[in-house]
């Protein structure tokens, strides 16, 4: 396959100001973005991203997931096109790029193929993956794993979030279910452009990660449940303290984390104590843990350790502990072929690159599974994502964003 020629490059101006404008909607309270999946704001800013894609000149399809596959055609459309995209929605106090920038320098690539009169062979579709955070309905990358057959259909229409409001209604609420049926759309491979969302590209003033492999993730929802009593008359001795019991699972978990240094880590993310009154000792706490290591063997080695932790915790706290594993993915390893034409791009470009692991998750982690995949990284400001402050500077999105571009065009096959 013929290779781009380094001056093709991107409009990094229009890149960034389109990034703003969707920034507009769902805005946080300290500059970031709160657009959690399926509200009123997702809609909103998935009716602009259409706008824009019909504006490119798109067809935009949309499964019954709510993925939406905006199509720039190829000269052979009977040939599966390469998807490049990531996902819309974002954590509640989540930043302007996490997700949106890879959605986005997909559309960047189409209206500069645009721009310059370039075809392809294959057709090239920009995706945006419902639910990929997994704040309101968990798992993370829901619908990236329907689509790759990790999950029924079914499985995620039921999910609830905390208003106890399902996937799929909400899905149907804000009028994004599509009529192609999830998983049925074929795909040469598949390319993801995000925000390294840790310290090391930064940190070692490398323009570009090649993203080699992602960890693996297990997450647990965990309740310890003891006995509500009298904060003031119950004797120290006679407590059945779920909180109690909670501090110390937070706590062993932090430990499970650092006995697997320098690549594991353990969260405890949402901690919720009953019946939460300030003179009754709680009866009961819900919990959730996310364990991540690059390594299976050692992902299973911190599950058993957590394992031993609770059993310990409720014997010594006469506590009783409910365990579900509501997550879990083995680390995985990108497809070779595709990771060298992310590296040939940035060295045809002239940016610095450097392989890396991707510590958060990603759709691209799943659909891995069902077609050649990779992942292009830029840097963020001290590493920092999840988090109203997450930055990036314009010249790491148009880097980030023609290096994706030259492995997409290589692999949808520029027409001379
Ligand atoms: O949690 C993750 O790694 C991703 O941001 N959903
Ligand atoms: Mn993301
Ligand atoms: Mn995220």
């Amino acid at each position: 396959m013929a290779a781009p020629a380094s001056n093709l490059r991107i409009n990094g101006e229009r890149l960034w100001d389109t990034l703003m404008e969707m920034a507009k909607i769902g805005p946080g309270v300290k500059g970031g973005n709160r657009r959690l999946t399926l509200t009123d704001v997702d809609k909103e800013g998935r009716d602009l991203f259409k706008s824009w894609c019909d504006a490119a000149g798109c067809a935009m399809a949309v499964d019954t997931m709510g993925n939406m596959f905006a199509r720039r055609e190829g000269t052979d459309p009977s040939l599966p096109p390469v998807m490049v995209g990531s996902h819309l929605d974002t954590q509640p106090t989540g930043g302007k790029y996490d997700g949106v920038l890879g959605v986005l320098s997909g559309l960047e690539i189409v209206r500069t193929l645009n721009d310059l009169g370039i075809k392809t062979r294959h057709p090239i579709e920009v995706v945006n993956w419902t639910n990929e955070e997994g704040s309101r309905y968990a798992p993370a990358m829901i619908s990236s794993g329907v689509f790759a057959g990790v999950y029924t259909q079914d499985y995620a229409y039921g999910l609830k979030d905390a208003d106890d409001k399902a996937l799929g209604d909400e899905l149907k609420r804000i009028g994004y279910v599509g009529d192609e049926e999830v998983g049925t759309r074929p795909l040469k491979a598949f390319f993801e452009l995000h925000i390294e969302q840790g310290p090391i590209l930064e940190a070692e003033e490398i323009d570009i990660g090649v993203v080699t492999h992602g960890q693996g993730q297990r997450w647990f929802d965990v309740t310890l449940t003891g006995f509500e009593s009298h904060a003031g008359t119950t004797p120290m001795p006679r407590r059945r303290d779920a909180l109690v019991g909670a501090a110390k699972l937070v706590q062993a978990v932090n430990e499970i984390a650092l006995a697997n240094a320098p690549h594991a880590v353990g969260t405890c993310g949402v901690l919720n104590p009953y019946p939460g009154s300030r003179n009754v000792i709680p009866g009961a706490v819900s919990m959730t843990i996310d364990f991540r290591h690059p390594i299976d063997e050692t992902l299973s080695a911190m599950k058993a350790a957590m394992q031993k932790a609770i059993d310990d915790i409720c014997a010594d706290g006469k506590l009783k502990a409910d365990v579900e594993e509501v997550f879990y993915y083995a680390p995985v390893a990108f497809n070779a072929d595709c990771v060298s034409a992310v590296r040939r791009a940035a060295e045809r470009l002239g940016y610095s690159h450097r392989d890396i692991v991707s510590g958060a998750g990603h759709d691209a982690c799943y659909i891995a599974r069902v077609a050649p995949t990779s992942m292009v990284f830029c840097p963020c400001v001290d590493g920092i994502s999840h988090n109203e402050e997450e930055e990036i500077h314009p010249h790491w999105a148009t880097a980030g964003a023609e290096v994706l571009f030259h492995a997409v065009v290589e692999t949808a096959e520029i027409v001379e």
